[in-house]
């Protein structure tokens, strides 16, 4: 077993990391008790006690799995086209896909954040971001599929998202990179003092949950890695942890991390508002992206906005702060009570932990250590509520027990250490397989943790599965924490690279999920209700079926008169009204996927015939004991053909 891994370049942040994965306790392979297996066996039949949602990663996508268990329940596509489903592929579900830059049917998604009532997770949404090209999707927890996807203009590498303030009245997003504002044609060396950051501020109706992005504060020309929102006394702030404030344009560890410190900037939202109120916003020429899927006709739709509202931080008094952070601080976390900031600096030795008590007094009585970049720096002495000493090597993300401490990940040291908030003493630490990135508590990030398990996960699975070739699925390891010490109970694997997670009790969500989509309520333009309702229209060279689909038979089955250079439109509706009975469809040649249809619903997918021939097209979901039956013909005759359409 090779134990070493050199020099290793992980997708999330820029630095170059040496890790050494060289823990000795990795024999044992982690040490697990006899009853590990007892805590997270779910019996056949029985249900998980929480719903986990793990970030795809590089996969776009978000995927639900049952804690303790560890089984993977569904894969909700996001950000990427999903042939299991349709989705970006099928007419209804494209405009989802849509950006400013035409059609991306990928993106590269990492925080998932579930809705939050009074700082507690109330399991309405969750949103989850992209970073390539820079988006926030909400996905409703009704039915478990994306719902909305905003597109952040002014931003790029859309990392320090999507977190939500208490009341979700914001989901927040920073930019990883600046870039020039407005975009503009100029050279890279120019940098620093032209390239500008952006926080961006989207209002959540808390009605239906439509997002709408309310103003962005433009900021100095750093890069903005994590956030997290201020809860109970520091509600009504958001904490961003910035990296390269030294505005290099080239990230060589020379360049980026000249500074002792960097910042955690301390943005005061609800004086934003006010400034909103007081006129004081600029609207700036701004091409975004803001797709909505309508629940009633099926069918989603994109619009391309061109405006947005800017606050400048610069020009401002009063929004934001810095608070002086050391060396490049990755994750950016609260505590539960509000109190607490931390910066977990990845290339510091020690974890700083801010007072936010500390830093509204040092605010009030102006100790700002000078002003640069525009802005008021306080100063570090006087913001400070304590140190973790030499906690561990790499320190990436903290997260919360409820019951007074907190937990942070080390990747370079590949472990994750308990200490105790106000006392900053280290009371566990315990490895993990290998080289941990996020950790997540279920209710971490909120006002009431529930600190029963931890789940870390890991950017290196290395020796702990059978292998499969030279690259092997990212893998969490949940951790029994209701007990002094942490317990390692069990390893499963994960789709994509998992950044972060969300979990929530199962009984918050389970008892509201969606069984159907009721028919009579279908307002798609092309559904048919009934077997009697469907029809083959041609309008040009566009032919237009409306099928229908109920176990175990399409109509119509056998449809003649297609010819070849038409474009086939098969509208179809599953007409069932039943829990969990959906029929597919695949047609033979079509070049884009199949459709997976819910029942009530009416799904779109286009096929463009090539060559003459009577071709088949089948369900694929088998959907009952004459499955195998559920097909049918279509005749194509030749571009000339006088063939009239029949069926
Ligand atoms: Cu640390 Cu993108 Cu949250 Cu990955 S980031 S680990
Ligand atoms: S058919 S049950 Cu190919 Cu037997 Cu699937
Ligand atoms: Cu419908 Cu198989």
């Amino acid at each position: 077993m090779k134990k070493n891994i050199n020099l290793l370049l992980v997708g999330c942040f820029a630095s170059l990391f040496l890790i050494g994965c060289n823990n000795s306790k990795q024999g044992n392979k982690g040490a697990i008790s006899s009853n590990a297996a007892q805590k997270v066996y779910i019996a056949p039949g029985e249900y998980d006690e929480y719903y986990g949602f793990f970030s795809g990663g590089f996969s776009g996508q978000l995927s639900v799995y049952g804690l303790p268990s560890g089984r993977l329940f569904k894969v909700i596509p996001v950000f990427s086209q999903d042939p299991e489903k349709g989705y970006g592929y099928s007419e209804e579900t494209k405009p989802m896909l849509m950006t400013s830059h035409g059609f991306v049917p990928w993106d590269d998604s990492h925080h998932p954040d579930i809705s939050q009532t009074n700082g507690e997770l109330d399991g309405r949404w969750i949103f989850i971001n992209g970073n390539n090209t820079p988006r926030i999707a909400r996905i409703d927890l009704e039915d478990f599929s994306t719902a909305e996807i905003i597109e952040i203009p002014n931003s790029a590498g859309n990392h320090s998202s999507s977190f939500v303030t208490e009341n979700t009245e914001y989901v927040v997003a920073g930019t990883r990179f600046s870039v020039p504002i407005p975009q503009r044609d100029m050279p890279i060396k120019d940098y620093k003092g032209n390239f500008k950051g952006s926080l961006s501020f989207i209002k959540v109706d808390q009605e239906t949950g439509d997002m709408d992005l309310s103003f962005q504060i433009q900021m100095p020309g750093f890069n903005y890695d994590l956030s997290h929102p201020g809860r109970g006394k520091s509600h009504g702030w958001f904490f961003f942890t910035t990296y390269n404030t030294e505005e290099a344009h080239s990230l060589l560890e020379v360049n980026a991390s000249q500074n002792d410190k960097d910042f955690i900037a301390a943005v005061n939202w609800k004086k934003a508002e006010e400034y909103i109120k007081a006129g004081k916003g600029k609207k700036m020429p701004a091409k975004y992206a803001h797709n909505k899927f309508n629940n009633e006709t099926h069918t989603a739709t994109s619009t391309i906005k061109d405006e947005v509202l800017v606050l400048d931080a610069t020009e401002l008094p009063g929004l934001v702060y810095l608070l002086p952070t050391p060396k490049s601080p990755h994750g950016c976390d609260v505590d539960p009570s509000g109190e607490y900031i931390i910066g977990n600096g990845k290339l510091s030795a020690n974890l700083t932990v801010h007072s936010f008590t500390k830093m509204l007094d040092a605010i009030e009585k102006k100790k700002f250590d000078g002003e640069a970049y525009g802005l008021p720096i306080l100063k570090f002495d006087d913001v400070l509520a304590g140190v973790v000493e030499q906690p561990g090597l790499g320190p990436l993300h903290t997260e919360f027990d409820g019951k007074g401490y907190a937990y942070t990940t080390f990747f370079i040291s590949s472990e994750v250490v308990k200490w105790k908030l106000g006392t900053w003493e280290i009371v566990d630490r315990k490895p993990t397989y290998y080289s941990v990135g996020h950790l997540m508590i279920p209710g971490g990030n909120s006002r009431k943790p529930d600190g029963k398990y931890m789940v870390a996960m890991n950017k290196i699975t290395k020796d702990r599965y059978l292998p499969v070739g030279p690259d092997l699925n990212h893998s969490a390891q949940l951790y029994d924490i209701s007990g002094d010490k942490m317990e390692l109970i069990l390893d499963f694997p994960t789709i994509g690279e998992p950044h972060y997670a969300a979990a929530i009790k199962a009984d918050k969500i389970k008892n509201k999920s969606r069984q159907i989509y009721k028919l009579d309520e279908n307002k798609h333009p092309y559904s048919a209700k009934a077997p009697k309702d469907t029809k083959v229209v041609r309008k040009g060279n566009e032919v237009h079926i409306y099928m229908t689909m109920i176990r175990s038979h399409f109509t119509p089955d056998n449809i003649e008169g297609v010819k070849v250079g038409d474009k086939v439109f098969f509208h179809i509706t599953n007409l069932e009204q039943d829990f969990d009975v959906p029929h597919g469809f695949a047609m033979l040649g079509a070049n884009t996927t199949e459709l997976l249809i819910t029942p009530g619903k009416t799904e779109t997918i286009v096929w463009e015939p090539k060559q003459v021939g009577v071709w088949p097209f089948y369900c694929t979901d088998f959907c009952s004991a004459l499955h195998q039956e559920m097909q049918g013909y279509v005749r194509v005759s030749p571009a000339d053909s006088k063939i009239e359409l029949s069926w």
